[in-house]
Parts: C-alpha cells; structure tokens; sequence
C-alpha cells in the first residue's frame, strides 16, 4: 500500500497555541492524520520542537518552517514507500534530518507523519490503530493516573508541584476507575466551593490550587477522597509529579520551592520525597529529582522505590540510551513514555519495549498542551503498558483519551484484560 501524498498545516492545541497536522494519503485514497501536542515543563533532553520564532507570527509560535520541511524534504523522500513500513519510513526521517536532537526538521515535523502514517496504515488494513500498533497483541486496559489539582509550570507557580494525582487503586475494571475518578474529582470542585476557593482550572483540567502550602494539598486530597466515601490509600491513592527539573538550579545545586520561598540542598530535597512517600498514601511519584542530579534519584530508589513507583519524565525523555543508562544505574522503576519527546513511532515502541524487558512500567502520557487526537490511548493498550497518563477528569482534549479507552474496550471484548493497582511495585 503506496503512500500517494502527504500534507501538512497548522492547526491549534488546547492552550490555543499552533500545532503541526500532517495528512498522509494512500494509493487507495485512504488518509491518515497525525497530530503533535506540545510540553509545558520539557526536560533539557527532549528533541527538538521547531517554531518559527517570528514574534510578528503567532508569537512567535507558528510552525511553518516545520510544516515546510514536511513538504520540501520529507515528502519527497516517503511518497511511494509502503505504509506498512513504519519502521523503515521512521528511520529514513531520522536519517534525513541527520542530528541527534532532530533540530534540522523538527521532531515535531517527523512525529506529524510518523503518526499519520501508522494511522492510515491501520485504517488501510481496516484495523482499529491499537490492532495495527499491537500486531493483535494489544488487551491490557490500562490503569490511569488522573490529575485533581494541576500545579507547577501548568498553573503559573500557584503549587510546586506541578501535577497532584489520583490513582483508582481499588478499581476491579476500567470502568471502577471511572467512577471513583468521577466521584473524587468532582468531591475535590464541592470542598473548593463551600471554602470559597474555586477559582477554575489549570492547563491540564485540575483545579487551579489557591493554597499556602503544597502539603495543604495533599490534605484536600485526602478530603476529597473521603468525601466521596472512599478510604485513602484503599480505594483511592495519590501519585505526583514534582517535575523536579524546573525546581533545580545546576549553578547552585539547589532545589527552591517559588511558592513556599524556601530553598534545599540536593540531600534535604531528596529527604523530603522520601518522607512525603512516607507520610502519605502516594503510590507513584515522577520526577522527584531533577534530570541532571543522578545521586538523588538513586537515594530516592533504594529508600522507596520497592514499594513506590519511581517514574523518570525529564531524566529519560523517551530516549534509549537515556533508559538504558538508568536501568543500568538503577535509577527509578518506571519510564514515562511521550511521542514527541523523541520524535518517531518506531522510537517510542523500541523505549516501551525497553522498558518492560527490564521489569520496568511504562507509562504512557499525554503532554500539557494537546488535540483531540486519542493516539496514545491506542499505543497504551497495544503494548500493553499497563498505566496512562493524561491529565484530568475535565476538558475534551483529555477526557477523548479516557473514553477512547472504552471505546478500545468494546472492541476487544471478552479479550480485555484490566490488571488494576498490580501493575504497581509493592
Ligand atoms: C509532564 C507533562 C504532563 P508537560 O511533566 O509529565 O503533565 O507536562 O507536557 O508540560 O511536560
Ligand atoms: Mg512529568
């Protein structure tokens, strides 16, 4: 199945912010779309994301250059190949571009049509994409990790923290998690309106925090959990992303909390993720240390990491080489997986696969900014990843992904399985 054509434009995320689309037409007429999302809170080794830079343009943000690569310098070079080749169509782009961080066309350029042609593909084969990405492979609904309160880089520095989540532990099917995220999420809206303090949502669909403190929030958590009458650490439990890199300064050595006004050596940091995994029901914690300060991440692994899932964001940026250092220094326990950190589809199976040959989790996440495209839904069950990521329980652009993942459930049948909190260590 020859690819006839491929297109690309611009189109706008859901902080209104451009985006690459790219449209991948087959020799039957078929097409295929992808659709890149865009990072807040990037690490320092995520490949590159090219904008215009123009500040008479979008800001600044417009991606024509990347969309003029598409058209000038890849199409020319994957018109004609075999959609079914995923593979050698995304290591081709790789070449083309020719340096490690994709900086020459963009990672954002390459992902468009790595994307789209998986899409047509599977559409082509008249398979649903998670079939075609899983080779039939593909039946484990994943356990999803959902923000309440949103925090960080994503709410202007209003917590430290930049993603307070919810984990359905007691959840017996994908189904439970969708209730109990229902009902803590929406318990979490009820506490902030009798207090007075609901003042909207963050980017990623949590609730904007008006709080003195980040623990302040683990309280409400806990509230909320409770009053929607579940018992913490049961039923319900917590999982965070500090994103620990955009609190550490590599001048310095020293970790500062904006909100809080208050500054830590590498060692007080790492002590504080240790007892805050001690003191509350948190069953995953991302990005504790920040990507450069490989100690912490150790202290941090061998106090918590049998019992607590270590998730590295920023540390591995989907890359490889990065996980298979930190494998190799026993750096966390699970890798978070995002297509536009590297920047082709064959790449992040090869980290997913990685990841799980080691006994690691991947967890499959969305970014900040996003589409209404549900892709990641579909990579998460094809390889059996086990946990999704996605942001929270309000806003199109993330509740897509949850019910694409009923939609993929429905699809499947009899053949679904749902493996709930025991993909979790402990
Ligand atoms: C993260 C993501 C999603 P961003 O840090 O895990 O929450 O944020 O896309 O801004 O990097
Ligand atoms: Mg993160």
């Amino acid at each position: 199945m020859k690819i006839q054509s491929i297109a690309a434009y611009q189109i706008y995320d859901s902080r209104g912010v451009p985006t690459i689309e790219a449209e991948v037409t087959l020799e039957n007429g078929m097409r295929g779309y992808g659709t890149v999302p865009s990072g807040a809170s990037t690490g320092q080794f995520e490949t590159l994301e090219l904008r215009d830079k123009d500040r008479t343009k979008f800001r600044g943000k417009s991606v024509f250059k990347a969309i003029g690569n598409v058209e000038r310098e890849i199409a020319p070079v994957i018109v004609g190949r075999d959609a079914f080749d995923q593979e050698g169509i995304d290591r081709q782009m790789v070449e083309l571009d020719g340096t490690p961080s994709k900086s020459r066309l963009g990672a954002n350029a390459i992902l468009s049509v790595s994307m789209a042609v998986a899409n047509a593909a599977a559409k082509a084969r008249g398979i649903a994409l998670f079939e075609y990405l899983g080779k039939g492979e593909g039946t484990l609904l994943p356990l999803p990790e959902i923000q309440i309160i949103g925090g960080g880089a994503h709410a202007n520095w209003r917590t430290d923290v930049q993603d307070f989540l919810l984990i359905a532990t007691g959840a017996k099917t994908y189904d439970d998690v969708m209730e109990i995220t229902h009902n803590v999420y929406h318990a979490a809206g009820d506490i902030l309106r009798e207090k007075g303090k609901y003042f909207g949502i963050a980017d990623e669909g949590g609730y904007w925090p008006e709080v003195g403190s980040n623990e302040e929030v683990f309280e409400w958590m806990l509230g909320a959990i409770r009053q929607a009458g579940y018992t913490p650490g049961k039923e319900a439990a917590i999982s965070l992303d500090i994103a620990a890199s955009d609190l550490y300064d590599e001048a310095t050595g020293k970790y500062a909390f904006r909100m809080e006004k208050r500054e830590f050596s590498r060692d007080e940091f790492a002590e504080m993720m240790i007892a805050w995994c001690r003191k509350y029901p948190i069953v995953s914690i991302e990005d504790p240390a920040a990507d450069v300060d490989v100690e912490s991440w150790k202290k941090i692994r061998a106090a918590v990491g049998d019992r607590v899932q270590l998730i590295g964001d920023d540390l591995f940026t989907t890359n490889v080489a990065r996980i298979r250092t930190g494998i190799e220094q026993n750096l966390a326990n699970a890798v978070l997986i995002k297509l536009n950190q590297i920047g082709t589809v064959t790449e992040t199976l090869e980290a997913i696969r990685m990841t799980q040959q080691a006994g690691w989790r991947p967890v499959i996440s969305a970014r900040s900014g996003e589409t209404e495209d549900a892709f990641i839904s579909h990579l998460a069950v094809a390889t059996n990843a086990g946990q999704l990521k996605v942001g929270s329980w309000a806003r199109s652009e993330r509740m897509c992904k949850w019910n694409e993942v009923i939609r993929i459930g429905r699809i499947l049948g009899q053949r679904a399985r749902f493996i709930g909190k025991a993909i979790l260590p402990g």
